[in-house]
């Protein structure tokens, strides 16, 4: 029998078949992936064989179906262990917000270049729209400008007050879509309102940190009515960037994909070479200080900050 993994706790994952039953299963025997070691060998989003145990509500997944693609989170720098979040993904939502807890723009660029790497469109939900201030808005618009400029879309929304959750109920419509972000954000929160017969759990932010309690501890997959699937994650701490090569990182940033081949040097790593393209268009305002900011600091391994 063939099914869809909706939920995966590490030892045990729950399989959707095409009736839409739910089946507890385990794994059987080795599901390696080539060059890389994580720690979950399937996960939300991948199409599985199982069979059913002997005399048991239960069953066994004993074949992993090729992924379309996956997304991969890797803890912290010096850790080779890494995490597959979701498979077979057709959009990744990271869901952003200033305060309560801020996500930094160091972040956002992190989970901008990871979704790019495996090729999977990102789009930006800027959450908690309701408690904004007016210099908040400002930063927002700033925020905005900077990542829209350079082709992600961003939507500005409050799972509190349901303002503008229209908009991304469209953008779901029949896509596989991954929620992320910081614990806290309103990953849970969003869902529940757009599927509120849900009613997830959710949790306020810490006072004292202003973080999150990380609420939610599994990734999980729900059904829209009107088609497409939404997957809740656990809160992301810190975001490593998956080994890519240096000479490749510049790919994965927009504005600088676009302009690296009127460089001089086509070996150029847009630090100090002259005649780059990058630099030059750092220099008169193209490219955001902080997007460059974001590769440098990728670029030579810093990239564990939250
Ligand atoms: N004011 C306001 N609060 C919100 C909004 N969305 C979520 N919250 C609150 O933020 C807190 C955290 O929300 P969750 O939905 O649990 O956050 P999460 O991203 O799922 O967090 P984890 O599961 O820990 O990763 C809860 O107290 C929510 O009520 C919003 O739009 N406005
Ligand atoms: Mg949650
Ligand atoms: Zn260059």
């Amino acid at each position: 029998m063939q099914g869809l993994i909706t939920k995966s706790t590490g030892s045990w994952y729950q399989v959707q078949t095409p009736d839409g039953q739910r089946i507890d299963c385990r794994i059987k025997g080795k599901f390696r992936m080539k060059d890389i070691t994580t720690t979950n060998p399937v996960a939300v989003g991948d199409i599985v064989d199982f069979e059913m145990e002997p005399d048991s509500e239960n069953g066994v997944i004993t074949n992993l179906h090729q992924r379309k693609n996956y997304i991969i989170r890797k803890a912290i720098n010096l850790s080779k262990q890494a995490q597959i979040i979701a498979a077979n993904l057709d959009q990744a939502l990271l869901v952003v917000t200033l305060a309560s807890p801020r996500t930094s723009l160091g972040f956002i660029d992190r989970f901008l270049v990871t979704a790019e790497a495996y090729d999977i469109p990102a789009r930006l939900i800027f959450n908690k729209l309701d408690l904004f201030s007016d210099e908040g808005l400002e930063i927002l618009a700033d925020y905005k400008s900077i990542y829209e400029n350079i082709g992600y879309p961003c939507f500005e929304v409050s799972a509190l007050d349901g303002t503008n959750i229209d908009q991304v109920q469209e953008l779901l419509k029949d896509k596989v879509t991954l929620f992320s972000g910081h614990s806290g954000v309103g990953k849970s929160s969003l869902i529940n309102s757009l599927l509120p017969s849900l009613d997830l759990r959710t949790h306020m932010v810490s006072e004292w940190s202003d973080k999150g309690m990380h609420t939610t501890t599994f990734a999980e997959m729900f059904e829209l009515p009107q088609g497409g699937f939404i997957i809740d994650t656990p809160g992301i701490r810190e975001l490593g960037v998956i080994d890519i090569e240096k000479q490749e990182l510049g790919h994965f940033f927009p504005e600088m994909r676009e302009r690296m081949n009127e460089c001089r040097f086509n070996n150029c790593r847009h630090i100090n070479e002259p005649g780059c393209a990058v630099l030059e268009a750092l220099e008169n305002g193209e490219i955001e200080l902080s997007r460059y900011e974001s590769y440098l600091s990728i670029y030579h391994g810093n990239d564990t900050r939250a």
